[in-house]
């Protein structure tokens, strides 16, 4: 019994929950996709889109994004590219210290007012974001668009609703999704503490990212050593940048 509950999406592909969930899916119109937008800077045609990478890590809490996303920013800044380490939510701003002071239960706000905080907090950055990939660098986000509609739609919000204020967003290059079942996470030395670090409610998470993942995620088992961890995640972020340096057109998010 203790298993079912236990899925991860890496099982879900094996048994076909994944096609399963993809029909209803496309019937309910569910998926944040990308869409070709302008492309601004055509001064030399040869490498006029040629930009940094927007590269996203998602998964549960206690996955080991944080570290995977610190571990993989050094060695690509020993490797010489130039990369920024970026995570959302961004405390640093004046809307990051409302979400903060929210997830340590130092306020409350309704959920719909949260969420939207949570999207503002990514608007306020895209304007930088946009800068920092035509300038050439890469940029590796501990968390994006995803985590807020996986969270805000395992409160119970209208999945629709949830990705509304993400649509124009910039649409990353690489969703990298950490596997691992809500209870191993658990079991990981305990949460922090903050709001939304209880196994019941990381369990609705999982679902909500399972509904939300397509196939041009990347699914890495972060049960394996970290060092396996560490390649995998090398070998494709590697493939992503160097697609982007040739030269590819930034697109945004929007709602299929
Ligand atoms: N979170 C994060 C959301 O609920 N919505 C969002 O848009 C984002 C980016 O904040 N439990 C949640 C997920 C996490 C929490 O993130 C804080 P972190 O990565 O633990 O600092
Ligand atoms: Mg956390």
């Amino acid at each position: 019994m203790r298993y079912a509950c236990n899925f991860t999406i890496s099982k879900a592909l094996k048994f076909g929950v994944v096609a399963a969930q993809g029909s209803l899916k496309s019937s309910l119109n569910l998926k944040l996709t990308f869409k070709p937008s302008r492309n601004i800077h055509m001064e030399n045609k040869e490498n006029s889109s040629s930009r940094g990478a927007l590269i996203v890590l998602e998964g549960l809490d206690r996955c080991g994004k944080t570290s995977q996303s610190s571990r993989l920013y050094k060695y690509l800044d020993e490797q010489g590219y130039s990369v920024e380490s970026w995570r959302f939510p961004d405390r640093n701003t004046g809307v990051g210290q409302m979400i903060s002071s929210y997830l340590a239960n130092q306020s409350h706000l309704d959920d719909h007012a949260i969420h939207l905080l949570f999207s503002a907090n990514r608007w306020e950055k895209r304007m930088l974001m946009e800068d920092k990939l035509r300038s050439g660098t890469t940029l590796i986000v501990d968390r994006y668009s995803y985590s807020g509609v996986a969270f805000s739609s395992a409160k119970g919000l209208d999945i629709e609703w949830c990705k509304a204020p993400e649509i124009g967003l910039l649409a990353p290059d690489l969703v990298v999704y950490l596997d691992i079942s809500p209870e191993k996470a658990a079991e990981r030395g305990g949460y922090g503490g903050e709001r939304y670090e209880q196994l019941e409610f990381q369990k609705k998470v999982a679902k909500s990212y399972l509904t939300l993942h397509d196939s041009s995620w990347k699914v890495i088992d972060a049960t394996l050593p970290v060092e396996d961890i560490e390649e995998k995640l090398r070998e494709i972020v590697l493939d992503s940048i160097t697609i982007c340096q040739k030269g590819k057109l930034l697109s945004q998010l929007r709602s299929s």
